[in-house]
């Protein structure tokens, strides 16, 4: 058990894009918590701030806005990746900046500092001029990890050229049933000069370097990596899976539900509905959620789509008076609540990892249609090395292939042991945040790395 330093200071420094800041805040939170006399400097952009549910925060949590990155009057392609790479260049100089402001203002130096795993150069500003120590938290799970830690080893073994896509990386351990196809874009295809490439590239350089690395996993899911790991890092950790643990029906006893998809759910026969959701940023393209449509109608599958809402001019003309009864489109769903539903069959997502790990938590099989980053070897481990579900047929949404998809997982044998799978793999996770469980025993130890100096 730590005793918390009386004067520690942590400044922690979030990645603005894609989902990784809400679950560096919720642990920021568990931190503050744990540690009531360390302040926590929590530096992430204002735009990413605002969509942070930040309600009620402990009061040793300072958040701050910094800026984005963005020069002066330049006009974005509106290519995401585009703002994460003016992020990333201007970076190190901003929270260099920040944290010196945030030293003098809290009147203690920053200690530690906590970032996500893609801003890995705070290595270098917290050791060469802060004598702070480095810890970090990688977003996805160990299997992406791997992919770029291993990212010289990837290329040497197979090159970068496309006629090697369906080979397995088998030189690895743990990757036996990936496919160099399944890698994220920049480890062995697309553009390894993209300032987001050469950044995951030095990330996984890098992070041997922190103190510790923590991750939303727990130890069982992945044994083989987390062995791996324990010895590539001076100290591995996994503390999830976080919707476990901070789930809001724990903290809350009102769970919003705006459009009543739970009461409408609890009239489904078990295991029956399907529930699809993809994020704000990785949505199909319009063709796609057509598909989603006509396979819904057409399979009779019960179903919540959880869409937004200007995303619904592409659904087609009538679908939403035919299917009146079969289902509901929302712009907005109490996921966690819903998949923890027994009524609830199968999750059709992108394979981003909050979701995957949702998934798992709740005992849910998936259909998985990747869109970028870690979705695609996430997908893949879910159908050949969990055996929790199964990436779409064709590869993207066709009417057919969904329909198929969503046949084998509901109805099918093959689906039936998918299901069996995701409820041993529910509660081993269920066994890793109880008291005394590995992701319990790991945050103790994640709690002590930054508190104590
Ligand atoms: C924009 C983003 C993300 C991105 C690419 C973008 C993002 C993200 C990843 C990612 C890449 C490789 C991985 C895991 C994730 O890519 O948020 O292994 O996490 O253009 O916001």
């Amino acid at each position: 058990p730590s005793e918390p330093t009386k004067d520690s200071h942590v400044a922690v420094l979030a990645f603005p894009f894609g989902t990784h800041a809400a679950p560096l805040l919720a642990v920021t939170c568990r931190l503050a918590t744990a540690a009531p006399s360390t302040v926590f400097s929590f530096f992430n952009t204002a735009r990413s701030n605002s969509s942070l549910l930040s309600s009620d925060l402990p009061a040793n949590i300072r958040v701050h806005n910094v800026a984005d990155g963005v020069p002066e009057g330049s006009i974005l392609t509106g290519n995401p990746q585009e703002a994460v790479e003016l992020f990333l260049e201007a970076a190190p100089e901003i929270f260099r900046r920040e944290i010196k402001a945030a030293d003098t203002e809290v009147g203690r130096k920053v200690k530690c500092i906590l970032t996500d795993a893609f801003l890995w150069f705070a290595a270098e500003t917290a050791a060469a001029e802060m004598k702070a120590s480095w810890v970090a938290y990688y977003g996805g799970g160990a299997n992406s990890l791997t992919a770029h830690l291993y990212t010289d080893v990837i290329r040497e073994n197979v090159g970068v050229k496309d006629e090697r896509m369906e080979e397995t990386l088998g030189f690895i351990s743990g990757m036996g049933k990936i496919r160099v196809k399944d890698t994220p874009e920049g480890v062995v295809f697309g553009n390894l000069d993209s300032v987001f490439s050469k950044t995951l590239h030095q990330m996984g350089r890098a992070l041997p370097r922190a103190k510790a690395v923590f991750i939303n996993s727990f130890e069982e899911l992945d044994p083989t990596f987390t062995n791996d790991f324990s010895s590539k890092f001076t100290r591995y950790l996994t503390i999830g899976p976080l919707a476990l643990l901070s789930s809001p029906s724990q903290t809350s006893t009102l769970v919003q539900d705006p459009h009543g998809c739970l009461a409408w759910t609890e009239k489904q026969s078990p295991a029956s509905v399907a529930y699809i959701a993809f994020g704000r940023v990785a949505t199909p393209p319009p063709g796609e959620l057509e598909a989603i449509a006509q396979g819904l109608e057409s399979s009779k599958v019960p179903f919540v789509w959880s869409l937004q809402e200007k995303n619904m001019v592409h659904l087609p003309k009538g679908f939403l008076e035919r299917t009146r009864e079969q289902g509901m489109v929302v712009p907005w769903a109490p996921q966690v609540e819903l998949l923890n539903h027994e009524a609830t069959g199968v999750f059709v997502s992108h394979g981003g990892w909050n979701s995957v790990l949702e998934s798992v938590s709740a005992g849910v099989p998936m259909i998985c249609r990747p869109i970028f980053g870690d979705h695609a070897v996430n997908a893949r481990s879910v159908e050949a090395v969990w055996e929790i579900g199964m990436t779409i047929i064709d590869g993207v949404f066709t009417k057919d292939g969904f329909k198929e998809s969503l046949d084998r997982v509901l109805v099918q044998d093959d689906g039936k042991k998918m299901k069996v799978n995701s409820k041993k793999l529910k509660e081993l996770a269920q066994d890793a945040v109880s008291t005394e469980g590995s992701s319990f025993k790991n945050f103790k130890g994640l709690l002590d790395e930054v508190v104590k100096v």
